[in-house]
């Protein structure tokens, strides 16, 4: 495979689904639903408006937070005792769950707005217990307020955690602004949960893949089942679902073996019994338990009999100090398939010498087998890994680094630019992965004047330049902060080449901006061409308006691209330029009302853009009806609220042309049955979809091409601008 892409983000088996699958409402339909108090554009957010979390960020004693929680990893609490007497591991495994929902695939789920508070991740099985982590941290958010986000609590504290315990760290950036609702993120459309028995989604013999953007083999699971597949022990399936899941989160297989290995030289699974103890998971709404889940039996925590996975055990003699142990007796032991006092299958070091032995976690005086998971044995199994881990087990000074580096990168990858980074401790080191683009110099404003007449001089068209403009910036996600026109990408691989940026046309309308653009930066060059042209397909239109974009964008090379990285970012739809490369398994104006989320979009700005984008020509040819699909004027490449008025027109009647798709139809004339137009779904759905279709009588009415265009450049100009990080 290699390619971290795999495909369509939205193909699974099934047939048609909803975007988001299962949701919290699904899960737990009964619980108190707060949706309708934030209807009417109220927010749920109980910051003031103008409250900035860099500012906040900025002013927090940083030293002083360091050092309260370095001590709060020792202050044992006696609803939760720590494991030998340090709550390091814990929290690492808490930090380590808080960035490991990030997908490659669409660039949600990660730490950055910490989500682990919320459903479903709050009770997803996989994070069994760690609300009493995130509980042991209250005191210390409550300490520093709105100067620190939970967000960024939950990394620092793993960082913390792993230098506390002597492991390498190698920065931490700060700038995850909590949010105060559940995001809504695909996490799939399975009924059932791991701890359900539902199945695995990696299963190569019935022709099963891990469907796109999925990066969990079963639903409630961050990655692997620690057990193997559906529970069955076996290691080299495991590393074929661990690669395929680490992928996903953008790691190679020396990140992988790196961050497990590492991440397992600390603290202990826990299966001291079956878990007919637990409760409910935290958003079952016990009242009485205050948001807590599952072992809430102060008898069984008191003496210590704790289930989270079912798995019992630590993986070295000193699970509470970084060193190489981890390697050392995964390859000094051969080991042998045992099940753990909650059934659980998991591997023991066969006769290991008493120093090989870990100490009990609550009686340092008592010794206990060590152990692996299935997972931990696919390191040694499976040839790749197994290379890897030889070296680190050889080379204690790489793994270090390696860990260090991975360890940075996961908790950081959904971050986006470095300059996003806050505090005193981000690293001086440029990392490819934060596709680093070198500083621009800003224009004066008569070069940008000349630029901008120059443009319109050239000879290419209104749409070319919209068109252009529109792939350069419309690749921002504002999931993971990547993409966006700053750095010119679009001259790159593997932007350069995606069908949906019609490559031939791409190339000539590139190298005849490099032409005109004196000392412009290309990246602001076609940001300002597109400007020019919507000024004066406005002017055309009878509009006298400004498209103010910012300028003082770089230009990155292929040195500053991991062009497979950016896979992932190219888009198989696209209904702002009615762009469908093929049909998937969610609706076409799905993936519109995706993208317009990931750009940030309101539902004004998306119909105002797609409405814009329609009479300014700036749609792909369709395979069989040119490019006219969805164009519904005959002004083509003036900015007029012409799609909105003849998309409400009762004199065309619409029919479906391709039955079996359900993708292409005609307008014909109602009187003479002429045909009048072609369209798409997403060209449909604004007059048959009754909120978009609201919308759509707005920007027809009376006095609504005004309102149509100051909502058009707003939206247009947000998605120019999504990616200028470093302009405030
Ligand atoms: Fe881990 C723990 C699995 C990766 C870190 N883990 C754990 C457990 C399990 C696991 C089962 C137990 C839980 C309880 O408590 O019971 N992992 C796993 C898997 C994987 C992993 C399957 C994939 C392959 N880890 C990982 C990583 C990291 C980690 C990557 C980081 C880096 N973990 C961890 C820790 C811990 C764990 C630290 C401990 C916790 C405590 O102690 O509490």
């Amino acid at each position: 495979t290699g390619s971290i892409s795999g495909g369509c983000p939205f193909t699974g088996d099934g047939g048609v689904r909803s975007l988001l699958g299962r949701t919290n409402r699904d899960w737990w339909p009964d619980a108190l639903n707060l949706e309708i108090l934030t209807q009417q554009g109220k927010s749920a957010d109980p910051m003031d408006e103008d409250f900035d979390y860099s500012e906040a960020f900025n002013t927090v004693d940083y030293a002083g937070l360091k050092a309260d929680l370095t001590a709060l990893m020792t202050d044992s609490q006696p609803w939760w005792p720590a494991d030998y007497g340090n709550y390091g591991p814990f929290f690492i495994r808490m930090a380590w769950h808080a960035a490991g929902t990030y997908r490659t695939g669409d660039g949600r789920g990660g730490s950055s707005s910490g989500q682990q508070r919320f459903a479903p991740l709050n009770s997803w099985p996989d994070n069994g217990n760690l609300d009493k982590a995130r509980r042991l941290l209250w005191p210390i958010k409550q300490k520093y307020g709105k100067n620190i986000s939970w967000a960024d609590l939950f990394i620092l504290t793993g960082n913390v955690a792993i230098e506390s315990m002597g492991g390498p760290v190698f920065g931490f950036g700060g700038g995850r602004a909590d949010v105060y609702e559940p995001e809504t993120v695909y996490w799939g459309t399975e009924e059932l949960w791991v701890d359900q028995g539902v199945e695995t989604r990696i299963q190569p013999d019935a022709g099963k893949a891990l469907e796109n953007p999925l990066a969990a083999i079963q639903m409630g699971l961050i990655y692997v089942n620690p057990e193997g597949p559906g529970g069955n022990p076996d290691p080299l399936q495991s590393a074929r679902d661990m690669r395929s899941t680490f992928e996903r989160m953008a790691m190679n297989d020396e990140e992988t073996v790196a961050l497990t290995a590492g991440g397992h030289a600390f603290g202990k699974a826990h299966g001291a019994k079956p878990a007919d103890t637990f409760g409910g998971a935290p958003e079952s709404e016990n009242l009485a338990l205050q948001g807590f889940g599952w072992l809430n039996d102060e008898q069984e925590i008191a003496s210590g009999n704790i289930t989270t996975s079912g798995i019992e055990g630590a993986w070295t003699p000193n699970p509470t100090q970084w060193g190489g142990d981890y390697f050392r007796l995964l390859f000094k032991y051969d080991f042998e398939l045992v099940e753990s006092p909650a059934g659980a299958k998991q591997w023991q070091p066969i006769n290991p010498d008493p120093e090989d032995m870990a100490p009990d976690a609550r009686d340092p005086s008592k010794k206990v087998p060590t152990m692996m998971t299935t997972a931990d044995m696919a390191l040694k199994m499976d040839p790749e890994y197994r290379k890897i881990s030889e070296r680190f087990l050889n080379d204690q000074a790489a793994l270090d680094d390696a860990f260090a580096r991975a360890w940075f990168k996961l908790c950081h990858r959904d971050m986006g630019p470095k300059v996003r980074y806050l505090g005193p401790e981000v690293p001086a080191e440029d990392l490819i992965w934060q596709d680093p683009v070198p500083a621009g110099t800003t224009p004066s404003d008569s070069d940008v004047a000349a630029f901008k007449s120059a443009v319109l001089d050239s000879g290419l068209t209104v749409s070319q330049l919209v068109k252009t403009a529109w792939a350069s910036a419309s690749t921002f996600r504002n999931s993971d902060m990547r993409g966006g026109a700053n750095g010119a990408r679009v001259r790159l691989a593997p932007q350069k080449d995606w069908e949906a940026n019609e490559p031939a046309q791409l190339a000539k309308v590139l190298s005849r901006l490099d032409e005109i653009r004196g000392d412009l930066s290309m990246a602001d060059a076609i940001v300002l061409a597109g400007a020019a042209a919507i000024e004066k397909a406005a002017r055309d239109g009878g509009h006298k308006v400004s498209v103010n974009v910012t300028t003082g964008r770089g230009d990155a090379g292929d040195e500053h691209t991991d062009a497979e990285s950016f896979e992932p970012l190219e888009p198989f739809a696209d209904g702002f330029r009615n762009y469908l490369r093929t049909k998937a398994s969610v609706k076409t104006e799905d993936m519109l009302v995706d993208k317009a989320n990931l750009l940030g979009l309101s539902i004004p700005e998306m119909t105002a853009l797609v409405g814009g984008m329609r009479v300014l020509g700036a749609v792909n040819a369709h395979p069989t009806h040119g490019d006219k699909v969805g164009v519904f004027t005959d002004r083509v490449g003036t900015l007029t609220n012409d799609f909105f008025v003849n998309l409400l027109d009762m004199g065309t009647k619409w029919t479906v042309v391709d039955e079996s798709g359900d993708e292409e139809f005609v307008g014909t004339d109602r009187a003479s049955g002429a045909e009048k137009y072609r369209a798409t779904r997403t060209d449909l759905v604004f007059g048959s979809n009754s909120q978009l279709r609201a919308i759509a009588e707005v920007f027809a009415e009376n006095g609504g091409e005004e309102k149509f265009l100051s909502t058009f450049i707003r939206a247009w100009t947000k998605v120019m601008d999504a990616d200028r990080f470093d302009v405030s």
